[in-house]
């Protein structure tokens, strides 16, 4: 980043100085009023900037920009108001002198001045919500954010977009957990559970290819069948062109029985009929096959385009069943990513892979902190950026 200090006698000569000289892509790090007062002779006023400007391609981060632009001109407006109270004898500058620490602030006030510090923090705190809300991240979780920087950060630090970047990615990180792939050793079984349509099927070839194919593991598939109508022909097709055995299970009892006959498989992988996840009847009959077996690990898959709060009602039906992992799919099909966090927020589940696309095997990836933390924070454009699972070998 290039930064640069600046002076002048007021908030727009300076702001005039740092565009003519940075650009429009420019960001205020640090404002201070550094008036000089002379013994017997009139202060000369005196305003000190430090601005920056990101050395990246302006057309990268265009998005940034006019966040930056915008912040520039809330920051003019607030300044105008306040310069005009000043003027007017409503505000008693005071003298400056040196803080303790040697800080400066952004704006000297008066100390019990709250309404006109609300208002000059105001516009970055609107501003600061917006950036969250346009990544869908809820409502909720927006407030928690800028009540964590707020109190994290000094007003000064506060004026430093940088600053709130930083703090927002290490809050995703810290808020999602990560669940590493499926590791086989011994006998590994996983059941693949949710609604009808997220991608179980789809997601279980995906796995089943890369195992099998690409890790040369002994792989096996069971659907479970709970109605007798479940499509299971989708599954046998994918089990039949990667060349590996699949049974159809349709009772408690039958459930066990296979999953002794595939003992000697490195991982056995079970598709289920999902349905409606409200319907209890068809959930508790799923429960009676799954909770057979106490090393069966749940993978509950959750279409990310599915909205926020239905997502956590998802979540509620079928932990009911013990759910171990979340498989996010459908990231493809969403404009932004702050579903992950809303989720990762409220459902402390790791995530164990996330789904991009229809294609078998290509379209899966293991859930990993930064990928998932830039998909939040750069949506769409970091999409393609993902490492597929077929590159990964462990
Ligand atoms: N766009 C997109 N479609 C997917 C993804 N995963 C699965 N699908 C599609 O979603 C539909 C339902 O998938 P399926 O595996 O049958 O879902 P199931 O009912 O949960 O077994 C199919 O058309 C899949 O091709 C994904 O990650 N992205
Ligand atoms: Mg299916």
């Amino acid at each position: 980043m290039k930064v640069k200090r600046y002076e002048g006698k007021n908030i727009q000569d300076v702001i005039s100085k740092i565009k003519v000289d940075l650009g429009p892509g420019a960001t205020i790090l640090y404002m201070k009023d550094i008036t000089q007062k002379r013994l017997f002779r009139k202060k000369i006023k005196k305003i000190e900037v430090v601005a920056g400007r990101e050395e990246t391609k302006p057309s990268l981060d265009t998005a940034k920009i006019e966040l930056l632009q915008w912040e520039l001109k809330e920051l003019k407006e607030s300044v105008k108001t306040i310069t005009s109270k000043i003027t007017n004898g409503h505000i008693d500058r005071p003298a400056v002198s040196p803080q303790p620490g040697g800080g400066g602030q952004p704006f000297s006030m008066v100390p019990g001045e709250n309404a006109d510090r609300k208002n000059t923090f105001a516009p970055v705190i609107r501003n600061m919500k917006k950036r969250l809300r346009d990544l869908d991240i809820e409502e909720e979780i927006v407030d928690l954010v800028i009540e964590e920087f707020q109190n994290k950060y000094s007003e000064k630090e506060f004026m430093n977009p940088l600053l709130f970047d930083d703090f927002i990615s290490n809050y995703i990180q810290h808020q999602i957990a990560i669940a590493g792939p499926i590791v086989t050793g011994g006998r590994k079984v996983v059941a693949f559970v949710g609604p009808t349509g997220v991608g179980k099927t789809t997601t279980i070839a995906k796995l089943a290819a890369h195992f099998s194919l690409v890790e040369r593991k002994r792989v096996s598939l069971l659907t479970v069948d709970t109605y007798r109508i479940a499509a299971v022909d989708q599954l046998k097709t994918y089990a039949e062109i990667i060349g590996i055995p699949v049974e159809v299970v349709f009772s408690p009892n039958e459930f066990l029985a296979a999953l002794s006959r595939n003992q000697d498989k490195d991982l056995v992988l079970i598709d289920t009929p999902g349905g409606n996840p409200f319907d209890t009847i068809r959930m508790s009959e799923l429960k009676k096959f799954l909770e057979q077996d106490t090393h069966i690990e749940n993978h509950l898959l959750i279409s990310l385009t599915t909205k926020a709060k239905e997502l956590i009602e998802i979540f509620n039906c079928y932990s009911v069943m013990h759910i171990d992992k979340v498989i996010f799919t459908k990231l493809d099909e969403c404009k932004t990513f702050g579903n992950i966090l809303n989720v990762a927020a409220k459902v402390n589940q790791p995530i164990s892979y996330v789904t991009t696309g229809q294609n078998v095997p290509d379209d899966i990836e293991v859930g990993e902190t930064n990928r998932l933390m830039n998909l939040i924070l750069r949506g769409r454009e970091s999409l393609f950026q993902g490492r597929k699972l077929e590159g990964i070998r462990r």
